[in-house]
């Protein structure tokens, strides 16, 4: 997805602010974009100001394999890297409610894996409301494409060279509690209707 490198730039939102409502409201998407991860983007910057060397990779090369790189740059590279890759991912996942549902072989994938989108949606949800803490849901599939559903916390990424993320979404308190404060279930329950299923389509096609 992202091919860019050093210096990360702050990515526009692919619609208006107030296109995810009812579901997700203006000022929570404004917060959520403009200031939560503008925040991870300079401080992953800052984070690789002092390697030439890393500054030369991309988003997902620093990420695939953190443990290979210098010792003090981990761990800054794995929450400011992992903020900037996971919210790039949900912010570009969603779009307006539009009585969206999941299509073509990734519809057909769901149903073998899953047995149903009511499972699958299930299972993503207890994934979810489950989570203790900060952290994520993914639906993932592997490079034969088998779907499963993983759980990281904070802003920890799936193994990128077994996985690619279809989509996520995120659990952190900062994305719904202007809007549903403690309501974590009825966020999650309404981020369904948002999943942007061609682009989900386009992930699943294009997995390496
Ligand atoms: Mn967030």
């Amino acid at each position: 997805m992202n091919k860019e490198t050093y210096p990360f730039l702050v990515r526009p939102l692919p619609y208006a602010y107030d296109v995810l409502c009812p579901v997700l409201d203006e000022e929570t998407l404004k917060f959520h974009h403009d200031k939560h991860y503008k925040t991870y983007v300079d401080n992953l910057n800052k984070a690789l100001a002092d390697y030439a060397e890393l500054q030369k990779m991309t988003l997902k090369e620093l990420l695939t394999d953190i443990d290979s790189l210098p010792k003090a740059a981990q761990t800054p590279i794995r929450n400011n890297g992992g903020g900037v890759y996971n919210h790039e991912l949900y912010f570009d996942s969603m779009k307006g409610v539009d009585g969206q549902q999941p299509e073509g072989s990734l519809a057909d994938a769901i149903v073998r894996d899953f047995g149903s989108y009511d499972n699958c949606k299930e299972q993503m949800k207890q994934a979810a409301v489950s989570k203790f803490g900060s952290g994520w849901a993914w639906l993932v599939t592997d490079e034969d494409g088998k779907l499963s559903i993983v759980q990281t916390a904070n802003q920890e990424v799936p193994d990128l060279t077994l996985f690619t993320p279809i989509f996520l979404v995120d659990v952190w308190e900062h994305a719904y509690y202007l809007q549903y404060q403690n309501r974590r279930a009825d966020y999650v329950e309404g981020w369904f209707l948002l999943i942007n299923w061609k682009k989900a389509l386009k992930r699943y096609e294009e997995r390496q």
